[in-house]
């Protein structure tokens, strides 16, 4: 039996992934972009070689096929492999903890399994288990391109600028930690299948995700900001005009956006971004995030202070 552990951290898609063009290679309908999270993370133990399968998310038993897929996928014929994975914030609740745990997931089960895959391998190998965990084998911002080869072997992360490249902070607005009623998948496809501003949404992504580049690229604030916040919210109509609709927003998630409004028409650049789930993220220079952070405060929860992360990794 071999042994290994990784970590990595979730990332918030800045312009969002938001629907397929192939269910089972999982590739997106629209390229994006994101920011790895420095706050958070998932820590993975794979074990190779046991009787029989054994997954443990966070303490409990779990049989995500999922999982069972992407392990398939690291060494077809595999033997039994157990799985013990621990997030240090909520999963399931719109906060990407399934970006880093199957970031976490691969990187330590091609280690366990004595495999040397590329970080590109990796990144697509990660995509099969989750979309938006392609773009957590990466630190810093990091696009995910469409891609052009059958196979999805070019629509894997691409890391545009380190994590120290510019000092940005993404603060989390929890308004919640209840897990989501509706999963992205499910959300993805209602929205593709039924709203009519899909098509819009679609024409928009690479636009978007370009204007996002050049934004970080230059560290334009106000551009990366205007870029993000026209991503959610067209990914956010696609939603709310499906058939049944999808309204991941809670009350306090639209109070939270009126205190970034009101941050801004008091000078303060700071910009929001939601997935989906009824968080609120925010993006700011580091030097505004307490002043951000207290307005956010009376509306939520709680508000988690994020500087940009690095790459998932291997650890002893
Ligand atoms: C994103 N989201 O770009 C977008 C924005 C949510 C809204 O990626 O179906 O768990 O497993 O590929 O990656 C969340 O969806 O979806 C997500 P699947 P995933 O971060």
């Amino acid at each position: 039996m071999r042994e290994a552990t990784a970590i990595a951290h979730p990332n918030i898609a800045l312009v969002k992934y938001w629907g397929k063009r192939d269910l089972r290679l999982n590739l997106p309908a629209v390229p994006s972009l994101s920011l790895t999270l420095g706050g958070y993370r998932t820590r993975t133990t794979v074990t190779w070689g046991t009787s029989r399968d054994e997954i443990v998310l966070n303490g409990l038993m779990g049989d995500d096929p999922k999982v069972r897929r992407v392990l398939d996928l690291v060494a077809p014929g595999r033997p039994g492999v157990r799985v013990e994975s621990d997030n240090d914030f909520p999963t399931g609740a719109g906060l990407a903890s399934s970006a880093s745990g199957f970031a976490a997931l691969v990187v330590a089960a091609a280690a366990a399994a004595g495999r040397a895959l590329s970080v590109d391998a990796l990144s697509a190998l990660a995509r099969r288990g989750s979309g938006s965990a392609c773009r957590s084998l990466f630190g810093g911002f990091v696009q995910w391109p469409l891609g052009t080869e059958p196979d999805g072997s070019d629509s894997v992360g691409v890391p545009i600028a380190p994590a120290d490249h510019w000092d940005v902070r993404l603060l989390v607005a929890v308004v919640s930690e209840a897990r989501k009623d509706v999963g992205s998948t499910e959300g993805m496809t209602r929205s593709q299948e039924t709203s009519p501003y899909w098509p819009t949404w679609v024409a928009m992504g690479p636009g978007l995700v370009d204007r996002a580049r050049e934004a970080v690229l230059a560290r334009d604030l106000a551009a990366l900001g205007e870029a993000m916040e026209t991503s959610t919210f067209a990914m956010h109509a696609t939603m709310h005009t499906a058939v049944p609709p999808l309204l991941y927003w809670q009350p306090a998630t639209v109070a939270a956006l009126h205190a970034v409004f009101a941050l801004r028409r008091d000078g303060v650049a700071a910009y929001a971004t939601m997935d989906a789930g009824p968080q609120v993220k925010v993006l700011c220079a580091a030097a505004d995030a307490e002043r951000v952070r207290a307005a956010l405060v009376p509306h939520v929860l709680r508000v988690d202070v994020h500087a940009p992360g690095g790459p998932a990794r291997l650890v002893p």
